[in-house]
């Protein structure tokens, strides 16, 4: 890991640049893909299943029958830790309903606010080297929770066409709708445009590589909403003389494993703590089965020794992490001065992991500085508000007039006359 000792200001940005992509010519790939996918549907889903996947796939969607052989193969114990992590999930998400919210703003003026599902979404699952599971709790979960009527769920198959049973046991138990064996960008088309088997949605959710996220972007041009640009996963760990350091290795580790473009920073007031978790790290790192990946990931991240809290703090917020761990004597300070991060983890027995599965709050966040303006998925990710109001003949007669000035000095005659016609009439009513 590349060290670095009490960066000035003006080198944070270098410093703190994620691991670069080069996004020339997907584009163009995206953008042909969609056509197919928009005029041939199902056949161009399968054309480029065979050429992504190397699968011929005859039936798209993954059939009652799939799905129960696919519950037989998961471990009793797994499920178990599956509901576990489910319930939980279902219990944070819950309680972030806000309900209806009604303000009568002056007399006779009623105005209130309602959340309503998005009764159709899209959930994005990648295949890949890990089948993220997961990543269907906390997607179809919220959903759910939500109350959005059809979900379903895309995730390419493997060589042998079939979908990782981990995945195919979450979604049935989560209610998803619909399950699709189909992948990358084809499958963002085919939720986008709607084919003969696949739905068309109205937002589209979930991780994946370059591919997918520009797929995901492109996707908006069609009035189809998304949840974030999603990236490589990063974690930023605080650690002060408080922290364990064997800990604070080992979650760096479980975020670097997740790809080779994945970025991890340790930031710390003290030598000590850098030097033994640099130590740790690399007696860790020896023992992962995913060394390979997550070594490449070691090389993009950085331990930076810092002057002193405030520093930290202000070169944090300006990184803006997806996941920020703190250990430190004075987690408070941190707690209270943190204004750009995913998602926050406190104190040396809180791992990053607990997020990413079982404690309930969301992994789906946002990465690449995204911090600064995004929040991750949320129930509110799944609902829209609506406002309503209703006024009264009292209630008119109190704003009218200023509505008509409004709408005269604007230019707009027709919106000051449809005012103006009712006011006379209760003016006549009144005589
Ligand atoms: N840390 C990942 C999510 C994940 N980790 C899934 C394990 N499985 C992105 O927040
Ligand atoms: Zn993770």
């Amino acid at each position: 890991m590349n060290k670095v000792i009490n960066p000035k200001r003006d080198s944070w940005s270098d410093l703190l640049k994620r691991p670069t992509q080069s996004v020339e010519d997907i584009e163009q790939t995206v953008e042909q893909i969609f056509s197919e996918v928009k005029t041939k549907g199902d056949l161009a889903l399968k054309k480029y299943t065979n050429f992504f996947d190397g699968i011929k796939i005859d039936e798209l969607e993954v059939s009652e029958t799939e799905i129960s052989a696919a519950v037989l193969k998961v471990s009793e114990d797994l499920q178990e830790a599956i509901k576990l992590a489910k319930n939980n999930i279902e219990l944070f998400h819950s309680a972030q309903s806000t309900g209806k919210i009604v303000k009568e703003t002056i007399e006779g003026v009623s105005c209130w606010q309602e959340k309503k599902p998005i009764n159709k979404v899209g959930l994005y699952i990648p295949g890949g080297s890990a089948p993220l599971f997961s990543t269907v709790l906390m997607l179809a979960v919220p959903a759910k929770v939500a109350g959005c009527k059809e979900i379903i769920l895309c995730t390419p198959p493997d060589k042998e066409g079939n979908v990782n049973p981990a995945i195919l046991y979450t979604a049935q138990l989560c209610g998803v709708t619909k399950i699709f064996k189909v992948g990358g960008i084809q499958a963002i088309a085919g939720l986008t445009f709607g084919t003969e088997t696949i739905p068309k949605v109205y937002k589209i959710f979930g991780p994946g590589n370059q591919f997918v996220t520009v797929a995901k972007q492109l996707a908006t041009k069609y009035e189809v909403a998304i949840d974030m640009p999603a990236g490589p996963s990063e974690l930023l760990v605080y650690a002060d003389e408080t922290a364990i350091p064997s800990f604070v290795a080992s979650d760096l580790l479980s975020q670097a494993e997740h790809g080779a473009d994945s970025q991890v920073i340790l930031v710390s007031p003290s030598e000590t703590i850098i030097a033994i978790v640099e130590k740790e790290l690399t007696q860790q790192l020896a023992e992962l089965p995913r060394k390979e990946i997550a070594t490449k990931a070691i090389e993009n991240s950085k331990l930076i020794l810092v002057e002193d809290i405030t520093n930290a703090i202000e070169l944090i917020n300006e990184y803006g992490p997806e996941h920020f761990i703190i250990c430190s004597d004075n987690e408070q300070y941190f707690i209270e001065n943190i204004e750009n991060a995913g998602s926050v983890f406190i104190g040396n027995y809180t791992p990053e992991s607990a997020g990413d599965y079982a404690s309930g709050t969301n992994h789906t966040l946002p990465t690449n500085g995204f911090a600064k303006s995004y929040s991750g998925v949320n129930l509110d990710s799944f609902l829209k508000s609506m406002t309503f109001q209703k006024i009264t003949k009292q209630g008119i007669q109190k704003i009218g007039n200023a509505i008509e000035l409004m709408a005269e000095a604007e230019g707009l005659q027709a919106h000051k006359n449809a005012v103006s016609l009712r006011l006379k009439e209760i003016e006549n009513e009144l005589r």
